[in-house]
């Protein structure tokens, strides 16, 4: 490719093609067609801990929209009733999850899960086309203690 462009829109001024696409907000790799997906899932709280609550950020590769609490998913071992409490901060390029730990002693993840509601600026749904190729399962874990809760029965 190359050339020079003249434009009615710029009052018929001659530019390189880089600069005629710079000025016309392109660039030249010409339209989007790369799928956004998940690059990591990570810890915005100290671990271990044992919180009420913890924050995850999911970062994508690209800003996108489309993000609802089903395509999240706590991922709890040793633990009951962790759930997710608070999405903020999304749309964009990241989502910060706040989830509620429950009660027990364990570990906790946040997976997310692909159904192509998550989108990118294109309308190039999460992964591409179909539900489950833009899964994310291995962020990184909260190690969530709760021992202070079997005090009591250790002073008995
Ligand atoms: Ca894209
Ligand atoms: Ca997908």
């Amino acid at each position: 490719m190359g050339g020079r462009f003249a434009n009615v829109n710029n009052n018929g001024i001659v530019l390189p093609e880089a600069d005629y696409l710079a000025a016309y907000g392109m660039t030249n790799d010409g339209p989007d067609t790369t799928p956004p997906t998940v690059v990591s899932v990570t810890r915005l709280d100290p671990s271990p801990t044992n919180a009420a609550s913890v924050r995850f950020l999911v970062t994508f590769s690209e800003a996108v929209s489309g993000q609802d609490v089903s395509n999240f998913h706590v991922e709890a071992s040793g633990m009951t009733g962790a759930s997710i409490t608070q999405m903020s901060n999304c749309p964009g390029a990241t989502c910060t999850i706040t989830v509620g730990v429950g009660s027990g002693s364990g570990t906790l993840r946040l997976d997310v899960w692909d159904d192509d509601t998550i989108k990118d600026a294109a309308n190039i749904p999460l992964g591409g086309i179909g539900i489950g190729n833009g899964d994310f399962t291995s962020g990184e874990l909260y190690d969530v203690q709760h021992y202070e809760l079997y005090l009591p029965f250790i002073l008995k």
